[in-house]
């Protein structure tokens, strides 16, 4: 798109760029050049025209357009393609859609919304998150490991989420290392609140994985939270004091998830990546209430296996694995 090539210079030149050169660069007129640039100012960009000097970008506004996405985006195959709504119901669903529609739909396919009005969370609770402020992205995974292990890549969601949001928060210039911890499985926390959810799910036969979806919330930046959340729930720049840029925050966590995943998929276990989630893991060695199938019991967290099973000392000597289920925290979301 032309769009996000004109972008792309005027972001790494940072300075005036002729409107000939750009011609040249494309091969394309005059007219083409100014309404490609027209159409960035439209999106919000701040772009300087100056005669005899060219075209200057002033001020990137922190926009998910899709220009904005492609000309930040720098992985090697996830999100590649992808689908880039105003607003939709969720972009999980979407995505669902897509996939059951058309089988041949290619691994690693995003789609990522500016306003997701219908946000599903798991067991059918609700994400609920304002427009313009936040990151809903969904992508496809197909991949030829047993449903058995589909599981884990909540858990790499987790961890990719955890260094991408550090990266970016530096990047935009976050005073001191920010530090994202883990609640198993799913939940990444800033400062022991809620940043983001994972929604993953799976399209399987018993012994065949048809597709894998995995939709990412991230509280990006909000300034606020209605008041069922405001005690568990927090975003990077309320706990950074800083803007943050939506579509580079995007790129580092699926670059931080393709970097993860080829870790993953050597062994098509966490052996590799237990280490690094255990030591972000905000129940380590804690005190955590399980919400089992079977019952409800308590004990000390002593961090998952290799499996992505949280391992649980109980009172009673016995250690228990926990597959699936509701994990609370001592000191996290409110349970003292
Ligand atoms: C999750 O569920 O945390 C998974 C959220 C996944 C959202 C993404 S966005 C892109 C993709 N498309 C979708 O439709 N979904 C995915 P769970 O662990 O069940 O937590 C849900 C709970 O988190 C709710 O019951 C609230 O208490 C809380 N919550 C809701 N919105 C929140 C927000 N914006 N920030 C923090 N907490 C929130």
């Amino acid at each position: 798109m032309l769009k996000t090539e004109i972008l792309k210079i005027l972001r790494d030149k940072g300075d005036y760029v002729s409107g000939q050169e750009l011609c040249d660069s494309f091969g394309v007129s005059r007219t083409a050049v100014w309404k490609a640039v027209n159409s960035l100012k439209n999106d919000g960009f701040m772009i300087a025209s100056v005669p005899n000097r060219g075209y200057r970008l002033q001020e990137t506004p922190d926009v998910l357009t899709k220009s904005e996405l492609e000309s930040r985006l720098s992985t090697k195959w996830l999100g590649r393609i992808f689908y880039q709504y105003d607003e939709i119901d969720s972009t999980n669903t979407e995505l669902k859609r897509m996939a059951s529609a058309d089988p041949a739909l290619p691994n690693g396919v995003m789609a990522i919304t500016d306003n997701q009005v219908a946000g599903r969370g798991r067991r059918g609770r609700a994400w609920s998150a304002p427009a313009g402020v936040n990151v809903a992205m969904s992508f496809l995974l197909k991949p030829d490991f047993a449903p058995d292990r589909a599981s884990m890549l909540t858990i790499l969601a987790a961890l990719a989420v955890a260094r991408g949001v550090e990266e970016t928060a530096l990047d935009n210039g976050a005073d001191q290392k920010v530090k994202c911890s883990i609640k198993w499985p799913n939940d990444v926390l800033l400062n022991n609140k809620k940043l983001c959810g994972i929604l993953t799910e799976m399209s399987s036969e018993l012994d065949f994985i048809h597709y894998v979806i995995v939709g990412i919330g991230i509280n990006v930046n909000l300034e606020e939270f209605p008041e069922e959340i405001s005690d568990i729930a927090t975003s990077i720049s309320l706990e950074c004091k800083k803007k943050i840029s939506r579509a580079s925050l995007v790129d580092a966590v699926l670059r931080a998830y393709e970097d993860i995943y080829e870790t993953f998929l050597e062994t098509c276990d966490l052996s590799g990546l237990m280490e690094e989630y255990n030591s972000r893991l905000a129940s380590m060695n804690i005190q955590v209430r399980v919400l089992d199938p079977k019952g409800e019991f308590t004990g000390i967290s002593r961090g998952i296996n290799s499996e992505g099973e949280l391992i649980v000392d109980k009172e009673d000597g016995t250690t228990e694995l926990v597959y699936a289920g509701e994990v609370s925290v001592r000191g996290i979301y409110g349970y003292v």
